[in-house]
């Protein structure tokens, strides 16, 4: 059993409605420990850089205008299995097949604003806590 880093964000939607202070509740509760966490306010380079992987995707300019149009929340987290734990606690992409509980269910309002993001691989979990972090800042 060893620890593993996961690279998270609560999106615009959710810190705008007031419920990034849940969302990290639920993060402690299930065992995560925040190792660096800052809001900020992602320009339109930042946007369709992250989202590069997407970018022949029908939703990928929406998906950039989402996350541009105000400030996220950018956490990374560490526990056992994290990357896996993580996207199980968020729940499905889409919150109409999100399990009861998960973050996607309790405070994403469609499948575009679904209240939060995680990595899907820890090659993408490094690359993703790069885009926003400095190694000084992971504590
Ligand atoms: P994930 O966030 O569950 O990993 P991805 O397929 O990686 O899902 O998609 C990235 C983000 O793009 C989603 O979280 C959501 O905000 C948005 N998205 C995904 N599929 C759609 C769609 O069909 N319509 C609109 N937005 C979508
Ligand atoms: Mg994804």
């Amino acid at each position: 059993m060893s620890l593993e880093r996961t690279y998270a964000m609560i999106k615009p939607d959710a810190v705008a409605a007031g419920n990034s202070g849940k969302i990290i509740d639920l993060i402690e509760k299930n065992g995560f420990r925040i190792v660096a966490m800052k809001k900020l306010h992602m320009t339109q380079q930042q946007g369709e850089s992250f989202y590069g992987v997407h970018k022949e995707r029908p939703f990928f300019k929406g998906l950039v205008t989402f996350m541009t149009e105000a400030p996220i929340v950018a956490l990374v987290m560490e526990r056992e299995d994290a990357i896996a734990k993580w996207r199980e606690l968020m729940g499905a992409t889409n919150p109409a097949n999100a399990a009861e509980g998960t973050v996607r269910k309790l405070y994403a309002t469609s499948i575009e604003r679904n209240a939060a993001h995680g990595s899907d691989a820890p090659e993408t979990a490094a690359d993703e806590t790069r885009f926003f972090f400095s190694a000084s800042e992971l504590l």
